[in-house]
């Protein structure tokens, strides 16, 4: 293997691998606070990539640099560190932990082809995280379990590693023990080499034998241990040369872990504390041996653009297929591309084919375009340390693509291909902005593509009816880091009260005059026509039927009060909002043969309209939303609970996979504005929910005023 150091830059030095065997590209996953970037610091100053480990309260890790990841103090996006051990690159890609950011978590699973579960052993496992484990269960992604934060004083070490197992089930098993003593964890024990390694010096560890008092305690975990490598294991004669009383030597072991793990049927939990240093050479050496090379890691699926599906091979001589997993601004770098390489080598100096499709539905529309690539990076958190080339299963940054989103494809510019985007979570609490003033909006507008091309969980609406710019997000979180981000860029925005796009119709059947009478010198206007308004159905729309007989209005100005009517219709009543669900009979009127004209009988329509408005009865109609969501079943009655105290009907539910329920309902949008924060906070996190529009009802009559007061048109 070639190693290629170019200029070391302030952090370390950048390599670039030229063999993807030689590679390991490991996501960092867990509840918010367990410790995973603060982990990544203790690796990285281990590794002597960095001097020492920044924390997170300063704000000074390699990961958290956003300046709203030190005012949340948590991460909110993907980062990726590199380090070198033992001659292996691997790539550390940080997740943030707060549900809010599932997108960048999205990401960084796409990006990697290990996944490390990192639980704080203060605080265990949350049910989120559990069934994150359940989903890269299911499209078998190699998983190992660190149990963190070793040094705090509620730390049950022990009690942890043993609820990971009942959370993740099967194949979690200790691979090492906590040494206790009374300063807390000092050093580990390995089950299967035997060996004691004794932090209380720091890391490095020095190597020696257990505390003979603790054999029992060992030799039941080795045991449980070894029965679990070999139900794993793919040579069956195993089982029985151990069943049959026999040694298996250590080796043997040690290789069918590593298959079992990479394989992804085998999870090693293991005690690390980044405080102390103690385990980090065992998860250093876990991370190297035992996990998978991004050889052994199906690529996402791909199709020749204009010809057809292809199938990728993790080869640094294939066709080259990258995908952005995360896009950033910077004040002077500009836009900055974090690239996961599939198949191929990314050169600098080379055109390449920026490709991104299947992303409309979230305003991103389809696009292809041929860019240049000049320098090529090694990312560590935010700093850029350039490389001469990046292959097939590494990760590294662009910089100036000017059209690149997240999720979008890199590929040769004479054989462009596109890769297939990861599923992405749906934002879902809508936050309404303003622009302070004119140059705001100005800036807003310029910014806002910018922040959309970037993070692919912030939709944008421009609601044509009630005028509001709405920015959907994740969360609270979400909203205060995109609002930062708008902030920083120079837009300084404020936030208002989402308002639902009301509408309005007829309740009972009413008969009206439209009169437009102006005969007073000059050219007069003249047009007389009477209607009848009568309600229609939900959902109908509109209808206009012609009754006039024998010529009261001649037939050229029948179209002109159908014309009139609906303008009004659009325009609203007293209240403002668009009228629907009626039909308008033209029953009578009166024409004059000089005075009457198209405008004229515009207006009467329209007129007649209002008239009867405002002699009939009218009611408020507001959009009425079918809300799927999927619970634990623990929740279930919380979820049902809520829904009824927002005016929401059970259509009904059904048994899920998992202990799980999906409940169907329909729910008025109105009480569904905050309905992605409020289902996490009543199931803990567990909920997820989808909802569509289905339709128009009219609010109660005892909700009209307050649904109004909430209002803008009225
Ligand atoms: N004493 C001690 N504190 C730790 C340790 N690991 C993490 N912490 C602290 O615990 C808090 C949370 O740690 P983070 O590393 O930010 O946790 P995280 O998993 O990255 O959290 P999110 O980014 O929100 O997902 C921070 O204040 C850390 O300083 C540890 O080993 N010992
Ligand atoms: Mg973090």
């Amino acid at each position: 293997m070639a190693l290629k150091g170019t200029d070391a830059g302030q952090s370390g030095e950048a390599v670039a691998v030229d063999d993807p065997a030689k590679l390991r590209n490991v996501v960092l996953v867990g509840p918010s606070g367990g410790g995973k970037t603060t982990l990544v610091e203790a690796l990285l100053a281990a590794t002597n990539v960095i001097s020492r480990a920044g924390s997170v309260t300063d704000g000074t890790t390699v990961c958290d640099h956003d300046p709203a990841a030190v005012r949340q103090q948590r991460s909110v996006a993907l980062a990726v560190a590199p380090l070198l051990h033992d001659g292996v690159k691997i790539n550390l890609i940080n997740t943030p932990g707060y549900a809010d950011f599932v997108g960048e978590l999205r990401a960084g699973l796409r990006a990697a082809d290990a996944a490390l579960f990192v639980i704080s052993a203060a605080e265990g496992v949350d049910a989120a995280t559990a069934a994150l484990w359940e989903e890269c269960a299911a499209v078998e992604m190699p998983r190992a379990v660190v149990v963190a934060r070793l040094d705090h004083q509620r730390a049950e070490v022990e009690a942890t590693m043993a609820a990971c197992r009942d959370a993740f089930g099967s194949g979690v098993l200790p691979l090492y023990l906590p040494v206790t003593d009374a300063g807390g964890v000092t050093g580990l024990i390995g089950l299967l080499s035997g060996r004691r390694f004794d932090y209380s010096g720091g890391y490095p560890p020095k190597i020696g034998d257990p505390d003979p008092a603790d054999a029992d305690h060992i030799e039941t975990a080795r045991n449980e241990l070894i029965e679990g490598i070999i139900e794993q294991s793919e040579d069956e004669s195993l089982m029985e040369r151990y069943l049959g009383g026999e040694q298996i030597e250590p080796e043997t072991l040690i290789k069918d872990l590593e298959t079992a793990v990479a394989r992804g049927s085998f999870h090693p939990v293991l005690p690390v504390c980044s405080a102390t240093g103690v385990g980090l050479a065992e998860l250093l050496e876990l991370l190297t041996k035992g996990f998978p090379s991004p050889l052994e890691h199906k690529a996402p699926q791909a199709i020749k653009l204009g010809a057809g599906p292809i199938e990728l091979a993790v080869d640094s001589n294939g066709p080259l297929a990258g995908e952005v997993v995360r896009t950033t601004v910077d004040a002077y770098v500009g836009r900055v591309s974090l690239v996961r390489v599939f198949s191929g080598t990314l050169r600098p100096d080379r055109s390449v084919h920026v490709s991104g499709h299947g992303m409309a539905s979230r305003g991103h529309d389809d696009h292809d375009a041929d860019e240049r690539v000049a320098h090529v990076y090694s990312p560590l958190g935010v700093n850029l340390r350039e490389v001469p080339y990046c292959v097939a299963g590494d990760i590294c940054a662009l910089t100036k693509l000017s059209s690149a989103e997240t999720g979008d494809t890199i590929s040769a510019s004479d054989n462009a291909l596109l890769v297939e985007p990861w599923d992405m979570p749906e934002p879902l609490l809508p936050v309404a902005v303003v622009a302070k003033t004119r140059s705001d909006e100005d800036a807003l507008s310029r910014n806002l593509s910018r922040l959309v091309a970037g993070d692919p969980t912030l939709r944008l609406e421009r609601n044509a009816e009630t005028k509001q710019l709405v920015l959907w997000c994740m969360g609270e979180a979400h909203a205060d880091v995109v609002l930062a981000r708008l902030r920083a860029g120079g837009a300084d925005v404020d936030t208002e009260p989402v308002q639902v796009a009301l509408r309005e119709t007829f309740a009972s059947p009413i008969k009206a005059k439209g009169r437009h009478v102006k005969q007073s010198g000059g050219h007069g206007q003249y047009a007389i026509c009477d209607i009848e308004v009568e309600p229609l159905p939900r959902g109908s729309g509109f209808e206009f039927v012609d009754k006039i007989v024998g010529g009261a209005i001649p037939n050229n100005f029948i179209p002109s009060v159908e014309k009139g009517v609906r303008a009004q219709m659009e325009k609203g009543l007293e209240r403002g909002f668009p009228v629907v669900d009626i039909r308008v009979k033209l029953i009578d009127g009166k024409a004059h043969s000089v005075d009457s004209s198209d405008a004229a009988f515009q207006t009467a329509g329209a007129l007649a309209l209002r008239e009867a408005a405002s002699a009939g009865r009218t009611s408020l109609l507001e959009p009425l939303d079918e809300v799927r969501i999927r619970v634990n079943d623990d929740y279930l009655g919380n979820v049902l609970g809520d829904l009824s105290g927002r005016r929401g009907r059970v259509l009904g539910t059904e048994p899920d996979t998992n202990g799980r329920t999906v409940v169907l309902a329909e729910v008025p949008a109105s009480e569904l504005l905050r309905y992605a924060v409020d289902l996490r906070s009543i199931t803990s996190g567990t909920a997820t929910f989808t909802r569509r529009f289905a339709r128009y009802e009219p609010v109660p009559e005892a909700l009209v005023a307050s649904t109004l007061g909430g209002s803008k048109n009225h």
